[in-house]
């Protein structure tokens, strides 16, 4: 497509799988964490993971990314063991899924766990920053998604500071891809993420997407999680559950930026709004959804 940068026409080697990225591609959100399944124990809880993540792929998703600690400013570390009991029926109840299962992790015991479990993407909030966590994942086949993130989440957004957060990003980003690339990992695995609302301010933020060009000229694909976050409830004034609105445009507006792929919670929204934007963007004239487009 015009514009859209030579990133987004590669495929990323995910595990058994090969993800083109030659459109947008949406990630949906499964989180296990304890304050997002209120009621009901833990048993409880997997089993409403396991039913929603079936329901995103349904609505379209092409990967799911589940979590079993959360990353939120304030959030406190959550023990190995704990981790991985939460992830653990997930990870086997999904061991055959039609999409790859990306395990949101900073802990490389959690790590190799779930590639010996069967996830196909690692994503590690804090960018691979440790030698233990980039040895977790060298000798798999696993897509990885190096973060940026300031400082740790309980203490990450009281202060965050930077010259020049587009350039601190990039710079950070593209030395963890090298440090990867130098362990044995090959290009066509890595992902990079600014970290939308990781020690940043709401300025920080906007800096990042409006400068998106910027991380795409890297050189390996972009994939970016605004879905629902701080940033999108200050532009709308809207609480957490009341922005998918807000949250779907700005994955467009990343996309159109050259962003390969979304982190969302709204999947099927998402994935509505990703092909009308594809087909306005689409030159060719015999796309389906131009065909179905009559009353
Ligand atoms: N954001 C959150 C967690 N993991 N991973 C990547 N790669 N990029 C992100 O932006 C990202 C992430 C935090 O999302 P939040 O809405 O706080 O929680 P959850 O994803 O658990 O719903």
């Amino acid at each position: 497509m015009d514009g859209i940068p030579a990133a987004s026409s590669r495929v990323l080697r995910c595990g058994r799988f090969a993800v083109d990225l030659s459109r947008p591609r949406v990630m949906g959100i499964v989180n296990l964490t304890p304050d997002s399944f209120s009621d009901g124990g833990l048993h409880r809880a997997t089993a409403d993971a396991i039913a929603h993540a079936m329901r995103l792929i349904e609505e379209g998703a092409d990967l799911i990314d589940v979590g079993a600690e959360s990353t939120r400013p304030g959030a406190v570390d959550v023990a190995v063991e704990e981790e991985w009991s939460r992830l653990a029926p997930f990870m086997l109840a999904m061991r055959d899924a039609p999409v790859p299962i990306s395990v949101d992790t900073r802990k490389p015991q959690v790590m190799a766990r779930a590639l010996d479990s069967g996830a196909s993407m690692i994503n590690d909030v804090a960018g691979f920053a440790t030698a233990n966590a980039r040895r977790a994942v060298v000798s798999s086949g696993c897509a990885l998604c190096v973060m940026h993130m300031q400082g740790e989440p309980a203490t990450m957004q009281r202060a965050p500071r930077y010259d020049d957060v587009v350039a601190e990003v990039a710079a950070f980003l593209s030395g963890q891809v090298a440090l990867l690339i130098a362990d044995g990992v090959a290009a066509d695995r890595i992902v990079v993420d600014p970290g939308f609302g990781f020690g940043k301010t709401f300025d920080h933020n906007l800096a990042l997407l409006r400068r998106l060009d910027a991380l795409v000229a890297l050189g390996r694909p972009v994939l970016v999680g605004l879905s629902r976050k701080g940033m999108i409830g200050t532009l709308t004034g809207r609480p957490t559950n009341d922005r998918m609105a807000g949250s779907v445009a700005a994955a467009l507006a990343a996309v159109a930026s050259g962003a390969a792929i979304v982190r969302v919670h709204d999947v099927a929204a998402t994935v509505d709004a990703l092909r009308v934007w594809s087909a306005v963007r689409s030159r060719s004239t015999d796309e389906p959804v131009l065909a179905s487009g009559l009353f």
